[in-house]
């Protein structure tokens, strides 16, 4: 027996570390690695079953083509040939950017970037901005600090305070939950800020539920007690920040209670959080990725940010705003590992506007898509009109493990390798600073190939010496993206195989006060509340808030493969929202906003606010689908999808 070292590839905050115990090529065990911080010794259920995933009998084990409607299943040879003859053909008839790129997180390797270096060297194709996941607030870092870096977890240890803003790691980031534990042992205020009462907030000293999409009032209601009070750092805003001026004045000039009235909280409420967050220090904000899937989700983040520099928290140990850490990232070779020089074209497309992009600049233009890592028939917002974008589209190829909902409308589906299967580097872009270059366990099952095979099997065909030359092996590839890395820990491919690392020199972000912005300072946002748009008019109609969080046993829609055909979604609210629209627990209920309806079962759930229902998201078709409601939309920074924005009724 021997025992692997890999890791968790889902797009969790947590990329833990996992060892597989192996046998005969099979795995007999997988735990969590007890030796590995942050992992200490656990997986979640949804790192549990990946072995469950592996061996699944529905995973797919040839590449299928979709013929007169039918599944059939062909030959690799087959597969390659049909779909490297029609992407020459697209480009000689059209432009290489006739065919359009979608991938989300499903894989967090960095090896199945592979297909991106293939479609540049391809001549470039029509590629996705904007993000579903984290997009506004990760520009709103930018934007203020230049960069998204998060304190360690350890660093929490310091912290007299810690807000936990919008986050729910007793479901999303259960490795953060044992910090935060002993964190409280040690005397330390955890405040939890959110909709919902949830398990998290359940666990903390204190909890302030407030209403959507209303962080940004709240923060600067905060922020003008503290302004008023003289509660604030001085130090910090003279010397390490811009626009503190502007911000000061804009603030200043607001009507505290016109502005604590958005939150849903009392005057006394926001006394008391501002006592627990300013008089505390040093106090940390860990945030989640609630507040930002709405139209003003950049301001929110702003806004928050501002906080811990007006409270002089950044830079300090037990302070910071930690919302992403694309750290390891910097010493990884973007460049070589997607080949953009080669590139011959810019053409790109917001990917919360997919079905707007389809009916305008893409109507013509798009002859093709390749999907990847993703299940965006339901995972994007707006269901119903993204499947009559996607199904409009002539040539359309899917890989994946399964037949998902995505794959099921395209005309190929090519599977590919599982994490066990595979040697691959992955890290955390959401919150430590870890990464691992994984030892494969097992061999790939019959008739799945990975990604680098099927993009090096198709420029065989397609005769692209330069990406062959460029990409010989797998091996190569990774040497070439993490040369900087290698080169700076001084250390070979070789070397770093099974050894999960961190890298070094980010526990306190911020700490010499060189901020990543053009003034090199922390850059203070100019708040302008009044050119925020709000869905007033819509509310007339659709009185409630629809709301998605992630659900707890499932890595968004993966672990819903199994979920029953028929099997309603649930969705929560509160005695008041039985009351208000007369109904009950149990109740079949069908929930419409103005983009569609779905079929669902109501459960009451008190910890819900006013005039809210609460859905999972990951629900595929043949359960509704919750994306049905939401709508297509863009958030004011960084193209993030506005899911949350989702305004509803109820109809028995
Ligand atoms: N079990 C599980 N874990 C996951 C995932 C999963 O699918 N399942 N997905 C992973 C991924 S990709 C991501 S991006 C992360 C996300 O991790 P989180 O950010 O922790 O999760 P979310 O459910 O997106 O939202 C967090 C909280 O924001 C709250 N919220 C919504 N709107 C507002 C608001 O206006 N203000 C405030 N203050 N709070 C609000 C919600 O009620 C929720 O409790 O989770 C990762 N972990
Ligand atoms: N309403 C609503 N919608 C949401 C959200 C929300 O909060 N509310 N959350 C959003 C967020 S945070 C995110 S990150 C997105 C997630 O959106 P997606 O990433 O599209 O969602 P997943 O369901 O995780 O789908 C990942 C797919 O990748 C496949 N996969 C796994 N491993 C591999 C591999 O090695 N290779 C390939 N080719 N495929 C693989 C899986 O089988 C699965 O089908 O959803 C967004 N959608
Ligand atoms: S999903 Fe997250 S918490 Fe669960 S095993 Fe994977 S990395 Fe760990
Ligand atoms: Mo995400």
């Amino acid at each position: 027996m021997k025992i692997v070292k890999t890791s968790c590839p889902l797009d969790c905050w947590d990329i833990c570390a996992i060892e597989a115990a192996v046998e005969n090529d099979c795995i007999v065990e997988v735990r969590g690695d007890a030796e590995q911080p942050i992992t200490n010794g656990f997986l979640c259920v949804k790192g549990v079953k990946h072995l469950e995933r592996l061996r699944s009998p529905e995973r797919l084990t040839s590449p299928m083509k979709k013929v007169k409607g039918e599944w059939v299943a062909i030959p690799w040879d087959q597969a390659i040939s049909e779909i490297g003859d029609k992407l020459i053909e697209i480009k000689n008839e059209s432009n290489s950017d006739a065919i359009m790129y979608y991938a989300e997180s499903g894989h967090n390797g960095i090896l199945k970037n592979i297909d991106q270096a293939f479609f540049n060297t391809y001549g470039g194709v029509t590629m996705p901005q904007g993000n579903l996941c984290f997009g506004a607030g990760f520009a709103a870092q930018c934007e203020d600090f230049g960069n998204a870096l998060s304190h360690d977890p350890e660093d929490h240890l310091n912290s007299k305070t810690i807000i936990i803003w919008g986050r729910n790691p007793v479901t999303t980031n259960l490795h953060l939950v044992p910090y935060l534990k002993k964190a409280k042992e040690q005397g330390t205020n955890i405040v939890v800020i959110d909709l919902i009462e949830t398990e998290t907030a359940q666990m903390a000293t204190h909890f302030f539920q407030i209403k959507p999409e209303s962080d940004g009032f709240l923060a600067m209601a905060m922020a003008k007690i503290m302004l008023e009070s003289g509660n604030y750092s001085t130090d910090f805003v003279n010397h390490n920040a811009e626009n503190f001026a502007a911000y000061k004045e804009k603030i200043d000039a607001m009507d505290l209670d016109s502005i604590v009235a958005k939150t849903g909280l009392t005057v006394d409420q926001i006394r008391q959080l501002v006592a627990l967050y300013a008089d505390q220090k040093p106090a940390a904000i860990i945030l989640g990725y609630g507040p930002q899937r709405y139209r003003n989700g950049g301001n929110n983040v702003r806004l928050i940010n501002a906080l811990g520099a007006l409270s002089g928290n950044i830079g300090i140990a037990g302070g910071g705003v930690t919302y992403a850490n694309i750290f390891v990232l910097q010493w990884v070779d973007g460049d070589f590992l997607s080949n953009s020089q080669a590139a011959k074209t810019d053409s790109a497309y917001i990917k919360p506007l997919f079905p707007e992009y389809m009916s305008a600049a893409g109507k013509e233009k798009i002859k093709g898509i390749f999907v990847t890592k993703s299940n965006p028939i339901v995972q994007m917002p707006n269901t119903n009109k993204v499947i009559e974008a996607f199904t409009k589209i002539p040539f359309k190829v899917v890989l994946d493990h399964f037949m998902t909902d995505t794959a099921q409308l395209a005309d190929y589906v090519l599977p590919c390798t599982h994490i066990y299967e595979e040697e691959d580097f992955l890290h955390s872009a959401m919150w430590n600073s870890y990464f691992i270059y994984t030892q494969r366990a097992v061999a790939p099952r019959a008739g799945v190939k990975s990604e680098f095979e099927i993009y090096t099997l198709l420029a065989k065909h397609m005769q692209m010496s330069e990406f062959l030359e460029k990409y010989p092996n797998e091996k190569t590839y990774l040497e070439g993206a993490l040369a900087p890395l290698l080169k700076d820990i001084n250390m070979t491919l070789d070397e770093i195989q099974g050894k999960r690392m961190k890298k070094e020199g980010n526990d306190i972000p911020w700490q010499d006060k060189k901020f990543g912005t053009p003034s090199g300072k922390f850059e203070f946002i100019v708040p302008d509340p009044g050119s925020w748009f709000f869905d007033e008019e819509i509310k007339a109609s659709y009185p409630l808030h629809f709301i998605t969080i992630q659900p707890p046993d499932s890595l968004h829609s993966q672990h819903f493969l199994d979920r029953v055909e028929g099997q309603l979604p649930f969705v929560y609210g509160n005695q008041q929202v039985a009351k208000d629209w007369r109904i009950q627990d149990g109740d079949e209920i069908t929930v419409a906003s103005p983009e569609g309806k779905i079929k669902t079962l109501f459960k009451l759930n008190e910890g819900i606010g006013e005039n809210i229902l609460v859905a999972y998201n990951g629900w595929w078709l043949k359960n509704q689908g919750v994306n049905r409601l939401t709508s297509s939309g863009a958030s004011d920074l960084g193209g993030q999808a506005i899911f949350n924005n989702c305004m509803c009724k109820i109809n028995k």
